[in-house]
């Protein structure tokens, strides 16, 4: 049995993360029974990162290792029916989106003052009272900190909004009018796409990446298509 590593759910999502719920898609995807635990610690992941998955004994932490894991032990093609052009487009999507948009994503939870005090009680309210106000002061110096070495938080919050802006039109194009990301059908670059728009839509704070997505109503018909399809 494969158990998936995740984080306790939140903003009426089935994980704050977005890679957790792209592990937890890949996994529904190609059928793979599996239970669930919660762990409040990232460092429950091999890499100090969730999500995890423990199959068979073994540890496997990152989502897209996770993913060439069921492909290479369970022989599931998550890109099926697609030709090599088909391939290589999702492919330079989960990448942007997982790479770049990821970025905008953080800061705005984790800087932005307009979702930091409500992610902060959401991620840390267990917190006994004595360190409940200096947990997150510490993490979030961390955050800014990484932010700044990946580049992203070196940007005035206009520009960082822009590239998530841009980022989010690109997606509202690819995705057209077809239901799903590449086609009739999900394939693996779904679940990267859809933990990204739910993850920016749903969270109870605004954002310009948000008004944006808010703009297309093909995305949120498609927010609302894996939401149905994967987490009801
Ligand atoms: N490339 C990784 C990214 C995973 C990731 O960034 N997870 C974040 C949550 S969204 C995490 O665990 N962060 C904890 C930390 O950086 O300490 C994947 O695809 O799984």
């Amino acid at each position: 049995m494969i158990t998936l590593v995740k984080f306790p759910s939140a903003f009426g999502l089935a994980d704050p993360s977005p890679f957790v719920m792209k592990a937890q898609m890949l996994l529904k995807m190609a059928g793979l029974a599996h239970d669930i635990e919660v762990a409040n610690n990232p460092r429950r992941g091999p890499k100090g990162k969730l999500p995890a998955i423990r199959d068979d004994g073994e540890l496997i932490g990152d989502s897209e290792i996770i993913r060439w894991h069921i492909e290479r032990k369970y022989g599931f093609d998550f890109d099926r029916g697609l030709s090599e052009a088909e391939r290589a487009v999702a492919h330079a999507f989960a990448r942007m989106i997982e790479e770049r948009f990821y970025w905008v994503m953080v800061y705005a939870r984790w800087i932005d003052p307009a979702g930091w005090p409500l992610v902060s009680s959401t991620f840390f309210r267990g917190m006994p009272p004595g360190v409940r106000w200096l947990v997150p002061m510490m993490i979030q110096r961390m955050v800014r900190r990484t932010l700044h070495a990946q580049g992203v938080g070196r940007h005035s919050p206009d520009e960082i909004y822009r590239m998530g802006i841009l980022d989010m039109r690109a997606i509202a194009t690819q995705l057209g009018a077809k239901p799903w990301f590449m086609g009739a059908e999900p394939t693996g670059v779904d679940c990267t796409v859809y933990p990204f728009i739910a993850g920016t839509v749903q969270p109870p704070f605004d954002n310009p990446v948000k008004e944006e997505a808010l703009k297309h109503p093909n995305v949120l018909a498609y927010a609302e298509r894996g939401k149905a399809r994967f987490f009801s």
